[in-house]
């Protein structure tokens, strides 16, 4: 493993870290869209008082943060490996490049020492996985890896209430912040009510500090709404996602290609509009995060 420098320091300090994923690099957004909102991120981050670490492999090495042109490499590079828990340390066996997902970039982040990590979507539970069995390894990481995992929701790709199922399953505290409803990522909501809402990132800190303090394994998940200003209302992205599925299924499309394959064809049907709103929110998720990991590293232990 390798730590950048500044990060290794802020976490020798007990300093507030945020790590990102790499995954929405190199499989979630095209370049160079997908560099400048990773730059965006980070700077977000710092802004918000705290050290972005972005998690990828290169060379073999689990990177936990990367500099500016660790960064580039990674955005541009093609091929790029996608990794889940069941891939990471093949690839740092065989010596390989790879973006983390939410699951691998959590493993990452506990073997940091990191608590709190902003993401956009998370993956969950597809539609049709009474027949495809398609549930994300993220779900289970989340009731394994102490970290926060700061989304905009799911999006409709998945089978939301199905995935929160799962969660409650697995024991994973769900919390919509400031807000009744679980988001749908591209919308502040879909009718789908959040099993927790909290109003402050000081209670996010505090709950979260609870659970580690009583030995449960596992981190908690944050949904931030999208903001007003940058949402797509479900009626116009419903029938999009409807068409990326349809695709997918007559492509043939399956495994860990299913989420790559829909987020770029949903990008593609709505001409680009939906990756606006994709930057918007994972921004918004890097100033949560910011927030929240300030108010843990200031906490007293419990
Ligand atoms: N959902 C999104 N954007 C993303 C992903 C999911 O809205 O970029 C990425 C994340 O890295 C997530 C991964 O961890 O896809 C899930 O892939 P799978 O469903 O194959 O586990
Ligand atoms: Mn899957």
């Amino acid at each position: 493993m390798d730590v950048l420098p500044q990060v290794a320091a802020a976490l020798a300090d007990g300093q507030p870290v945020v790590a990102l994923e790499s995954t929405i690099i190199s499989h979630g957004m095209p370049y160079p869209d997908n560099l400048a909102t990773a730059q965006r991120v980070e700077q977000t981050v710092r802004d918000g008082g705290a050290v972005p670490a972005t998690i990828a492999v290169l060379n073999g090495r689990l990177c936990i943060g990367l500099d500016p042109d660790q960064l580039e490499i990674l955005a541009q590079a093609k091929d790029v490996a996608k990794l889940s828990r069941a891939d990471l340390a093949i690839c740092m066996a065989r010596g390989g490049m790879g973006a983390t997902t939410v699951a691998a970039t959590m493993i990452g982040a506990r073997l940091a020492g990191i608590s709190v990590f902003a993401t956009g979507g998370i993956g969950g539970v597809h539609r049709g996985a009474e027949e495809t069995f398609d549930i994300s390894a993220d779900l289970r990481e989340l009731a394994e890896s102490p970290v926060n995992v700061i989304c905009a929701g799911a999006k409709s790709i998945l089978d939301v209430p199905k995935t929160l199922e799962v969660l409650e399953t697995l024991g994973v505290p769900v919390i919509t912040y400031g807000a009744a409803e679980f988001p749908a990522f591209w919308a502040r909501s879909a009718g789908q009510a959040s099993p927790q809402r909290m109003e402050s990132p000081s209670d996010i800190a505090q709950a979260y500090l609870m659970r580690r303090a009583m030995g449960l394994p596992g981190g908690q998940l944050i949904a931030n709404p999208i903001p007003a200003a940058d949402e797509i209302p479900q009626d116009v992205m419903g029938p999009i996602i409807e068409q990326a599925q349809t695709d997918a299924t007559a492509a043939g499309i399956s495994a860990k290609d299913v989420t790559p394959y829909l987020l770029s064809r949903i990008v593609a049907l709505t001409k680009g509009r939906s990756l606006k709103a994709n930057i918007a929110l994972v921004l918004n998720n890097a100033r949560l995060a910011a927030a929240i990991a300030q108010e843990i590293s200031a906490a007293p232990r419990l």
